[in-house]
């Protein structure tokens, strides 16, 4: 065996640029990750959070055995038991619960801790087994749901442009996203699009990294977006540049749609945005006369209750200059609809005994505490840090501390979630496991080989579905198929942009790109809805009880002036540059990096409240409040406060963002609204920062 092996593997984390990993072995040992070199995204580099993958694998705090807990729910004192016993435990208490309550009593939840096919949340490892036990589905939809509901009633799916194709664009909208810290490799393909006279313009509230490079950068109120997209078109239209042969050719409901634009001339849209109708009317010109144009919107822009129809009016805006028939032209969101992969064939929906009902993952309060019929009795949390990561944080809490509740929970780390399990289970990492993986910010899919051998005693989430299937002496035999297997089932798909897609190419090369066409040009031949053109007007918007015709949707609470006036600051928490969600929060050098949490205000705001740079402050609103330090910058915009998603309470006080956002869904995809969410700021007293 040579002494230095080099193995390719694959990012798991929830981020779009699923970049490809040449981690180095050394006698048995991983000495080195960089990014692949070959690989055309990836480009040879990660970032600031995956640089120090290893040595987060190595922490101190790395779950190294199977726990058993001592204490109280949520206090954290566990013993270590060793598998048998572990296994013996949750398969007689999940027994007992179906056999009291039914299957349905039973909820898998699984995060974005990885985005495997095999071992996380893209293939839900375990699903099978669940299935098996006719648990409840789970809606993994704490994401991207609102943005890819109303993409799908729009275009018809969120596959949209790849974004390498941004380098041909000739204006490009980074709108409510910010990839300099969300997923940095798509910079390489602005800055091409800029070396060739691309005009860059950033819309976000806050003056993020990303705005700071832009040629413009725009600061509406968060979740207005869509008025303000709207006014743009109205300018468009105005000056007659839309395309009149696309839109009679391959779209439908332009009139209603046209009507529903003239009612946000750019004075009405500066009232809602905050943006001033003559920046509105200037960006709207240049819309108008520069071709192609194309819009970049990931998940920042649908965290609130109109994220779904905001996805729509963008989407429609390449419908209505013509632009989604040119390369370099459209709207990317997430590539996810364009993986033609043989998932049914991987998740075994079938082998559900009768159909059951599907929980949402952005409501595990309720879930935990208001559903009935039967109630949930059993909950596995599989690579997911609910407890940080979920709305309403004081009810994750107190649903998860019911003492009838058997949690067991799948974890690397002792995070605040794993404090309320009853069974821990300790998870590998993914240069310990095999994994399949697409990107959703590209077109590859990529392939990860293990590297080492797992420490202690961690197993592959689907090996230890596996293990359980056996103890609890399941017979359907698919419970019991290889990681290989696995893979082979679900690139086995007849699908033309599958073809060439092959296990053995993927071990031998690391990724391979998907056979879809050079150019891609993913709508040249119409739109995958039901009528094949791009809806304006949706029967499938309908359907889930919102305006069929594209349009504005306000914020809840961003727009609601009782609660302005009782909360003065629309927070957004944002993704924070030293972590990914929670995942890094814990990793002593980043966390140093980062410092605890903070809070950012213009400083006019800060001043009519006498609040000054550097305090203690409380943010807080009815559901709940967290401590963070006041951070005074023109770098947001008047009326709202910023934040970063991820800290770890347990590391900050007790408490995160999420003790002040709402368990309340979004217009269409029912997602969370986390970047909708009114607060207040008050100073904590020097004295009782003393007693802490
Ligand atoms: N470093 C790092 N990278 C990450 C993550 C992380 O935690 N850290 N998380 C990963 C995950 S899970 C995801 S989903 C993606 C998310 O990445 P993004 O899609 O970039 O989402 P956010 O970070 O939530 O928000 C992006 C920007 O949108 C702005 N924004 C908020 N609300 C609105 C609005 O209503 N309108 C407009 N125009 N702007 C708004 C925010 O101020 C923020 O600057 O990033 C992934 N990448
Ligand atoms: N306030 C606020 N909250 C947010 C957001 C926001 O913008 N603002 N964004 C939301 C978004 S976009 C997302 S995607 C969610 C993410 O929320 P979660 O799905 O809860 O994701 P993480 O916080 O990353 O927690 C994942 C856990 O999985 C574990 N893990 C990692 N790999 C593996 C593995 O291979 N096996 C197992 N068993 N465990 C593993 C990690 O150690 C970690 O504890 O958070 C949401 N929360
Ligand atoms: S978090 Fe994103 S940018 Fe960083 S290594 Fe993973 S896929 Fe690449
Ligand atoms: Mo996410």
């Amino acid at each position: 065996m040579p002494a230095e092996l080099k193995v390719l593997g694959a990012c798991p984390l929830d981020c779009p640029d699923g970049c490809s990993w040449v981690v180095t072995v050394r006698d048995g040992k991983a000495v080195r990750i960089r990014g692949n070199p070959d690989h055309p995204y990836t480009r040879g580099a990660l970032c600031a959070k995956v640089n120090r993958w290893l040595e987060r694998a190595e922490q101190p705090d790395r779950l190294l055995h199977p726990m058993r807990r001592t204490g109280r729910k949520g206090e954290g004192r566990f013993e270590r038991v060793g598998w048998d016993e572990a296994l013996d435990e949750i398969a007689e208490r999940l027994e007992g619960v179906v056999r009291e309550h039914g299957g349905e009593a039973v909820w898998p939840y699984w995060g974005t801790g990885t985005l495997g096919y095999l071992q996380g949340l893209e293939g839900y490892s375990g699903r099978r087994f669940f299935n098996v036990l006719g648990a409840s589905a789970h809606d993994a939809n704490i994401c991207s749901a609102a943005g890819a509901a109303g993409l799908e009633a729009t275009i018809g799916s969120p596959g949209g442009m790849d974004p390498q194709d941004l380098a041909h664009a000739r204006l490009l909208i980074l709108w409510g996203t910010n990839p300099l810290t969300s997923g940095h490799h798509v910079w390489a393909f602005v800055q091409a699009a800029r070396k060739a006279g691309a005009h860059l313009v950033v819309i976000d509230p806050v003056r993020t990294r990303t705005a700071r490079q832009a040629d413009e950068h725009l600061a509406p109120l968060p979740g207005t977006d869509a008025a303000l997209a709207l006014a743009l078109l109205h300018v468009v239209v105005g000056l007659g540049a839309q395309d009149e042969e696309f839109l009679a050719r391959r779209t439908q409901g332009w009139e209603e749609f046209r009507a529903r634009i003239a009612e946000f001339p750019p004075e009405r849209a500066a009232e809602i945005t905050g943006v001033p109708a003559d920046r509105i009317r200037a960006l709207g010109e240049r819309l108008a006369r520069t071709r192609p144009t194309a819009i970049r919107a990931t998940q920042g822009i649908q965290r609130n209750a109109g994220g779904g129809s905001t996805l729509r009016v963008l989407a429609s805006i390449p419908g209505v200059t013509g632009d989604w028939a040119r390369l370099g032209g459209g709207l990317s969101f997430s590539t996810s609809g364009h993986v033609k992969l043989n998932k049914a064939a991987l998740y075994r929906d079938d082998l559900r005994p009768r159909p059951v009902r599907t929980l949402s993952m952005s409501r595990l309060g309720e879930g935990l505490l208001d559903v009935r019929d039967p109630p949930v009795k059993a909950l596995f949390v599989i690579a997911a840090n609910p407890v940080g990561s979920t709305p309403h944080q004081g009810r994750v809490r107190r649903g998860l501390a019911r003492e009838d509740l058997f949690t067991v929970v799948l974890d690397q780390f002792p995070t605040d979630t794993v404090d309320y399990a009853d069974i821990v289970l300790p998870a590998t990492s993914q240069h310990e496991h095999t994994d399949l993986h697409e990107g959703y910010g590209h077109l590859y899919l990529t392939w990860n080989e293990p590297a080492v051998a797992p420490p202690g005693e961690c197993l592959p989430t689907a090996e230890t579905f596996r293990r359980l299937a056996r103890r609890m002496g399941l017979e359907e035999p698919s419970l019991y198929d290889s990681d290989e297997s696995l893979a082979e089932q679900l690139l086995d798909s007849d699908h033309p942009w599958m073809a060439g897609v092959t296990l053995d190419r993927l071990r031998e090369e690391g990724f391979v790109r998907m056979s879809v066409p050079d150019p891609f040009l993913p709508y040249a031949d119409g739109f995958p809805t039901p009528s094949g053109r791009l809806e304006f007007r949706s029967a499938l918007a309908a359907a889930a009880g919102a305006d069929p015709v594209a349009g504005y949707t306000p914020p809840a609470e961003v727009a609601d002036a009782a609660r302005a006036a009782r909360y003065p600051f629309a927070l957004v928490s944002a993704a924070s540059h030293e972590s990914l969600n929670t995942q890094f929060a814990n990793n002593p050098e980043l966390r140093r990096r980062r410092g605890g949490p903070s809070v950012r205000l213009h400083p006019g705001d800060a001043e009519r409240l006498g609040l000054r740079d550097g305090q203690r402050v409380r943010v807080a609103n009815d559901r709940g409040a967290f401590e963070a330090t006041l951070e005074l910058t023109d770098q947001v915009r008047t009326g709202v406060a910023a934040t970063a998603k991820g800290h770890w309470p347990k590391l900050s006080g007790g408490a995160n963002a999420n003790a002040v956002v709402d368990e309340r869904d979004t217009d269409l995809g029912g997602g969370p609204v986390f970047h909708d969410t009114r607060v207040e700021i008050t100073a904590i007293p020097d004295d009782q920062e003393d007693e802490r």
